[in-house]
Parts: structure tokens; sequence; C-alpha cells
């Protein structure tokens, strides 16, 4: 077997998206370790080394079997001296000092708690650390001011770090489907994100919403928010405007993976039986998302959902009705649904911006700018040379310009 290993040598491109990047990760102990260090890195306001991180993982990832040694790792592109010790170290002992001691750390810990909180990014997470807030309970406890999603984010946050299922995600599919026909019979949904790469479980359910004709797809929006919360559908939401057009900056940033879409973060209420029987209608519950106050200015709002190991329990004095019940069966349960508008013309863009996977978008924006002197982003695409947009309807014809074989979405998940 050594000898058979040693004669493995693994050849892969360096960008991402010139591979294919299935499901099948015959490396996932090597790739789960480089994901955390990427995880910690990236918490830590440390983006560099969190792509580095990320990169290294995704080439183990796109690899046709198990590696058993690090000599068959030679010429792989993007694995830096620190990732291939981390190899090193889990190939030969089993187990990586660093990285254990990472997921020990109680800052890595606290970090993981407090950006599992929805609305709860790395920079508040670092500021209540330093204020020794570790726990959602110490959290509670400190009396600080929670913002509009920071509250949402405690309430439901055992619902919110627990992952959707694909069941879930097409059910929450049927109610959005019935709103946007509701409101504009003629417009489109899309399920994006990693449900549209195949994955079996996500963090949220993603949806871009289009309409065939040009225009149409304007004030969109603001109808179907307005639809799933007269439905009972909507436990939170926050809509932020197209902003594309009076951008100062041109269409394409390719440094930036935030869009100018009109989008909706939102948390659904999703209903046991929804999606289920034949001809359920929303069920209005009356429970519909508390007045749009608004945030108390806290900018750092991505949120940071992740599978935790560490479930604590929130209910009591600010958890609502529902909450007080601590074991007891609900018929509900909370889950976090992200809806973006595109008109028709920019479709294409957003559909590849919006399925991910992140490093894979990254990749894509990094080839078009380096080797294609181009600028892509979920808007448009532009041709530096040719000093011009170049159009497509559909993703095919961007991976074209871009000189690359079309990856389909099920091969993105690198
Ligand atoms: P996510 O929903 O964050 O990721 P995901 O669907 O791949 O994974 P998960 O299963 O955990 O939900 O983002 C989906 C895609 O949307 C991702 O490729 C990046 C893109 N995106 C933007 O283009 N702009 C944004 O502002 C955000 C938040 C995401
Ligand atoms: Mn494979
Ligand atoms: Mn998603
Ligand atoms: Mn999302």
């Amino acid at each position: 077997r050594t000898d058979e290993a040693e004669v493995v040598v693994f050849c892969v491109p360096s960008y991402a998206c010139q591979r294919r990047t299935t499901l099948e990760n015959h490396n996932t102990i090597l790739t789960d370790a480089l994901s955390l260090l990427a995880e910690n890195a990236e918490l830590s306001d440390q983006e560099g080394r969190g792509v580095a991180f990320r990169r290294a993982a995704a080439v183990l990832k796109a690899l046709p079997r198990a590696v058993t040694g690090v000599t068959q790792l030679r010429g792989l592109p993007c694995l830096g001296e620190h990732s291939l010790r981390v190899i090193k170290d889990i190939l030969e002992t089993g187990a990586s000092a660093e990285v254990e001691s990472t997921k020990q750390s109680e800052r890595y810990k606290a970090l993981k708690v407090l950006t599992g909180v929805f609305g709860v990014g790395p920079k508040t997470a670092e500021r209540w650390i330093r204020e020794r807030i570790h726990t959602l309970q110490q959290l509670q406890d400190s009396g600080h001011t929670l913002n509009r999603a920071q509250q949402a984010g405690l309430q439901h946050y055992d619902d919110l770090n627990q992952p959707v299922a694909k069941a879930e995600a097409d059910a929450i599919a049927e109610v959005v489907e019935r709103a946007v026909v509701s409101v504009s019979p003629g417009a489109q949904v899309t399920l994006t994100g990693g449900f549209r790469r195949g994955k079996p479980t996500g963090h949220d359910v993603d949806f871009l919403i289009t309409h065939p004709e040009e225009g149409r797809e304007d004030g969109l929006m603001s109808k179907v928010v307005s639809w799933l919360e007269s439905q009972g559908f909507l436990l939170y939401q926050k809509t932020t405007r197209n902003s594309y057009l009076e951008s100062k900056d041109g269409p394409a940033r390719p440094a930036s993976n935030m869009d100018r879409f009109e989008r909706c973060f939102s948390i659904f209420k999703l209903h046991e039986d929804e999606g289920r029987g034949t001809g359920h209608p929303g069920t209005p519950t009356g429970n519909t998302a508390a007045a749009n106050t608004g945030s108390l200015g806290d900018s750092d709002s991505r949120s940071q959902i992740r599978g935790g190991e560490q479930r604590l329990l929130v209910s009591g004095e600010d958890g609502g009705p529902e909450e007080t019940k601590p074991a007891g069966h609900r018929p509900w349960r909370a889950v976090r649904v992200d809806l973006v508008v595109s008109p028709i013309s920019q479709f294409a863009f957003a559909l590849l911006g919006w399925t991910g996977s992140k490093l894979f978008e990254r990749e894509l924006r990094r080839w078009a700018g380096h080797e294609k002197s181009m600028s892509l982003s979920s808007h448009a695409l532009y041709d530096n040379k040719q000093s011009r947009y170049l159009r497509a309807t559909s993703e095919q014809e961007i991976f074209a310009h871009l000189g690359l074989e079309f990856v389909p979405p099920s091969e993105r998940n690198a």
C-alpha cells in the first residue's frame, strides 16, 4: 500500500474555477482541519490567512482519492508551508496540535458561540469577548442593547444553528413561489446557494427572483415581503434596496463579494406540515414579524451561523411565549432565508454569483482579473482590454467569455 501511495502524485489546476469539485470529498479529515483554521482566521480579522487555508482545503477536496503521504502533494498549487505542516502532522500523527488547541481555545469557542447569533459578525463578537462575554448567558446578563437582527438571532438561536434539510428548503421554495406568483404572475424563482450545488443541508435557503420582462422586477421585493408577512411566514426581515444604479464605482467590483441587488435577509417560520400535504394553505397565525424599526447601528450584520457543538439555552424572559416551553413540541421551526431580486438582463451573473461556493466565486473573480483582465461581479462582466461589458444570458456564456470550461453547479463545491 505504501509503495503504491508513493507513486500516486496528484495534479490539479491552480484556480478552483478550473476544477470540478463535487460533494464527494476523499480527504475530509484534512479539509475539516484546514477549514477550521480558515474559519478561525476569518473570525480574527485575518482574511488573507483565511483565504490561504480555504484554497489549500479546496485543492484537497478536488483530489480523486485520499492522500496518504505528503510526497503525493508535490507540485500541487495553493499548499503553503503552513497548510503543508498541518497536513503532515495529521498524516503522520493523526492530529494537528495547532488545530486541536485552536478548537479547545476559549477565544475560538466564544467566537463560534457569539457569531452563531444571527446579526453578530466577527467584529461585534471580538468586542464582546474583550468585555469577557463568552457565552449567550453572559451576553444576556451584560445588558448590551441588541439590534433587531440580534434579538431575533438570540430568540431563534437553536433553530438557526440546526442545519436546514433539503426537504425543508423545498417546502420554503413552495411558499416563496406562491408569494411571488401571487404578486407578479410572470415572475420566476430559482433556488440558489448550496442547495443548487446539490448539498443535502445548508445554513440557510437562498432564492433569486426575476421577471422575464426587464423592469417588471421593480418593486417586486416589497410586494413579496408584504405577502409573506401578511400570511405569517416571517419572524424577521430586513430588506435592502438596490444600490447598483446609483453607485459611483461602476458595476463590477472584483474585490468585493457584496453585490447591490435588492435583497431580503429573513427568518422564516416554517410549519411542520408546510409543503408536505397537498393544498395546505399558508397557515396564517397572526404572529407576523415585529415592526421594522431599523437596527441600532451595528453595521456588522453579516450572520455567521454554523452548526455549533455548543448548544446553549437561550429560553426565558426574552424568548417569547414559544421559547418558554424548553423541550416542548413546537409545530414550526425558524429558518434563515435570503431573497434576492435581479433584473433579467443581469440574471445569469446573479445566478452564477449566488450559487457559490464562496471560494469558487472568489476564484472566478480572481481568474477574470488576473488571467483575463476582466472584472466579474454578480451584475456584469467587464472586459478591460476591449473597454466594454460582455453580455450573457446563461452561465454557460459567462464561462465561455472567461475562457473556462463550463462547471455545473454540482461541481462548484470548492
Ligand atoms: P451562503 O448562503 O452564505 O452560502 P451557501 O449557500 O453556499 O452555503 P450554506 O449551505 O451554508 O448556506 O451564500 C450563497 C452565495 O451567495 C455565495 O456564493 C455567496 C453569495 N453571496 C453574495 O453574492 N453576496 C452576498 O452578500 C452574500 C452574503 C452571499
Ligand atoms: Mn472527488
Ligand atoms: Mn446558503
Ligand atoms: Mn445565504
